[in-house]
């Protein structure tokens, strides 16, 4: 008779609404949630608290049902979270994208797409606000031509200031995929980024067992296809985990007081305090020290930028 596992631990590998792959040794189960734990993530008034109570990463008791399926019972507290803001149909709420990782490495492209500051700057937030650490792969270096590159790597420079760690890439160079290489050794990271910045076609160029499916960005449009549609977590031959995800249109804050957003940009801090007015914003009023550094360029303008749009709600970039 097949041995049926009860109330043991697994862990959530891939996540579609209402069927989860959980993990244990070398079996993996088709589950389902139980009831109770579904209404143990919704509010007093039924609303939910989630858009979805489980995500990749996330260690679950299971009971097994039968040789391929299962049920999940209970949900392991978290130690990090990467999150979303999600809009549901009945307001905002929190989309947990991977559970428990170490690290988010934050993928940009120097072209197709183009770079975008305003995506990285939310990912590292993010990062932060869910306690994990945050690399940056600069995706694509293969793209640009020399006087290009030292642009780029000017800039860059700033977030190495910031204390993040900057790798630049090519699927089509293998030094930057050796650094890379060499960050997810032994660690459970996230990879995350816009679509078509080139995530699942990294991974593949890392360890090209994985075989991941990879998409042509749009000539005219300059827009990845979203060809990765849910998160994945894979181990690594060199030890460690991935989680491949798919491009987020919206990288909604979630987590995260806006009153309070200055604290989530270290190049602040020293500013802080010392405006004119105590409760500065620091985006159009007078005598603001926030506004001087970055018209010295003590405080890099992109940076300024990003603070500002996500400070005043602006969603146009
Ligand atoms: N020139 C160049 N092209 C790249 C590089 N990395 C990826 N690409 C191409 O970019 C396109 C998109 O790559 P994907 O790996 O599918 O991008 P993704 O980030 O996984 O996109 P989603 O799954 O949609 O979120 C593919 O045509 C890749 O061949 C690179 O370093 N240089
Ligand atoms: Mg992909
Ligand atoms: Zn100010």
């Amino acid at each position: 008779m097949e041995l049926i596992l009860t109330r043991e631990q697994g862990r959530v590998i891939r996540a579609r609404t209402g069927f989860y792959d959980v993990q244990h040794g070398d079996i993996v189960l088709r589950c389902t949630l139980r009831g109770t734990l579904k209404r143990k993530h919704r509010s007093e008034t039924g609303r939910r608290l989630y858009a979805d109570p489980v995500a990749v990463g996330d260690r679950v008791i299971f009971t097994q049902l039968d040789p391929e399926e299962g049920v999940v019972e209970d949900i392991l507290p978290r130690q990090t979270k990467f999150s979303r803001q999600y809009a549901g149909k009945q307001g905002d709420i929190e989309q947990v994208i991977v559970a428990n990782a170490h690290q988010i490495v934050a993928v940009v492209s120097t072209l197709m797409p183009p770079l975008n500051f305003r995506t990285l700057d939310r990912f590292l937030i993010l990062a932060e606000a869910g306690d994990m650490e945050a690399v940056i792969c600069l995706n694509k270096m293969d793209l640009v031509d020399a006087p290009q590159r030292d642009e780029l790597i000017k800039t860059f420079t700033n977030y190495e200031k910031l204390g993040y760690r900057v790798l630049y890439t090519s699927i089509h160079i293998p030094e930057g995929l050796d650094t890379l290489r060499h960050i997810l050794r032994d660690k459970f990271s996230v990879i995350v980024g816009a679509s078509g910045v080139g995530k699942s076609s990294l991974l593949n160029a890392l360890q090209p067992n994985l075989g991941l499916r990879t998409g042509e960005v749009g000539i005219r449009t300059q827009k990845g296809r979203h060809t990765t549609t849910l998160v994945e977590l894979f181990p690594l031959d060199i030890g460690g985990e991935v989680a491949d995800t798919p491009g987020i249109r919206e990288v909604g804050l979630w987590g995260i007081d806006t009153e309070n957003l200055e604290y989530y940009f270290p190049e602040m801090e020293p500013y802080l305090g010392t405006c004119k007015y105590s409760d500065c914003a620091h985006v159009a009023e007078p005598d603001c020290a926030v506004q001087d550094a970055v018209e010295s360029g003590e405080i890099h303008a992109e940076r300024y930028r990003s603070y500002v749009v996500l400070r005043t709600g602006d969603m146009a970039e």
